[in-house]
């Protein structure tokens, strides 16, 4: 068995490279990071990679990590700028001992001295998108971008490994140097191929508070499906939140375990994931979540996919 599940509609290219990978064998790892560069790649895309939405100081920072469900690797860059690629440079330190996790200036020595690609990830229509922002509300609160888009996936190879990773430009015009959890162990994802891995998107301060990647593995662990995984751990996080804080941020997970059963959970409207197993085609599902915080998906309409695009694709009125 093998499989892919991915954060977004945006997800779906990738995931269906990625699965043609899995298909042929090869490994859950390299099939990760390929997934994700297609996502990072896409112009269009504004919070993830090329074309990614910048910081206050318009530049664009990115997050991304890497790891591996065998052994426990992890990798992860934070707050890198003019990469292409960080999910690679993630990937790449991953196989370091220790130095695991870089920031900043050290993230983009070391993407340099590897040989990396360097690349201006700020276009002019990121920019049109700061300006537009800049003359909107100056103080509204930092939260997602709405149909924001970070990517995170969870991925099971023929061999039984999994693997799981993010990227992402994390909150529209967020402090530089401001760090969310996709680069979070844990927080952003989390594998283990005896156990299954997750991911997150959302708002990064209050996924953190959950430890939730982590927390969903952990019920999987004790034996839960990863949909019960995911809602009882998303609705737990988004009680706690609102008990103790009054409000709780989006919160939206998906997870995989070995078996390449899967899961999703959120606690908004509008959330939409990629997944494919050995013997069902890559899709797109909407998920809705009920009253009762359990949450139900169908698949994407062909009109849905169509919107989708135009609206990624249309010109930033400014
Ligand atoms: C962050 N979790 O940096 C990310 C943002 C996100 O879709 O998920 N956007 O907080």
């Amino acid at each position: 068995m093998w499989g892919m599940i991915a954060t977004w509609r945006m997800a779906l290219e990738g995931v269906t490279k990625g699965c043609e990978m899995l298909g042929r064998g090869q490994s859950a790892g390299d099939a990760v990071e390929a997934a994700i560069r297609e996502v990072e790649d896409f112009p269009y895309y504004k919070s993830v990679g090329y074309g990614g939405l910048p910081n206050e100081e318009m530049e664009v920072e990115l997050d991304a990590a890497y790891m591996d469900g065998d052994t426990l690797s992890i990798g992860a860059v934070a707050a890198i700028r003019d990469y292409a690629n960080p999910v690679s440079i993630a990937k790449r330190l991953s196989q370091e001992q220790v130095n695991n996790v870089l920031v900043g200036e050290g993230a983009e020595k070391f993407a340099h001295k590897e040989g990396f690609e360097r690349k201006n990830m700020l276009t002019d229509r990121a920019k049109a998108f700061y300006r537009k922002r800049k003359k909107e509300v100056a103080e509204q609160e930092l939260k997602p971008y709405s149909g924001h888009d970070t990517v995170g996936m969870v991925c099971l190879d023929q061999k039984g490994t999994m693997t799981a990773a993010t990227s992402t430009s994390g909150l529209f015009m967020k402090k530089k140097g401001r760090v969310g959890d996709s680069p979070i162990a844990g927080s952003g994802f989390y594998a283990d191929s005896k156990v299954g891995g997750a991911s997150a998107t959302g708002l990064g301060e209050d996924l953190m508070k959950g430890c939730i990647s982590y927390e969903i593995v952990r019920l999987m662990k004790e034996g839960l499906h990863p949909q019960e995984a995911c809602e009882r751990a998303v609705n737990l996080l988004d009680q706690e939140l609102k008990e103790r804080r009054g409000k709780a941020g989006d919160l939206s997970l998906i997870a995989m375990n070995k078996a390449g059963q899967w899961g999703v959970a959120t606690n908004i409207e509008g959330f939409s994931f990629a997944v494919a197993v050995e013997g069902q085609e890559p899709k797109v599902y909407l998920v809705r979540r009920g009253e009762d915080g359990h949450c139900s998906f169908e698949e994407a309409s062909k009109e849905w996919m169509d919107d989708y695009m135009r609206t990624r694709m249309a010109p930033v009125e400014e």
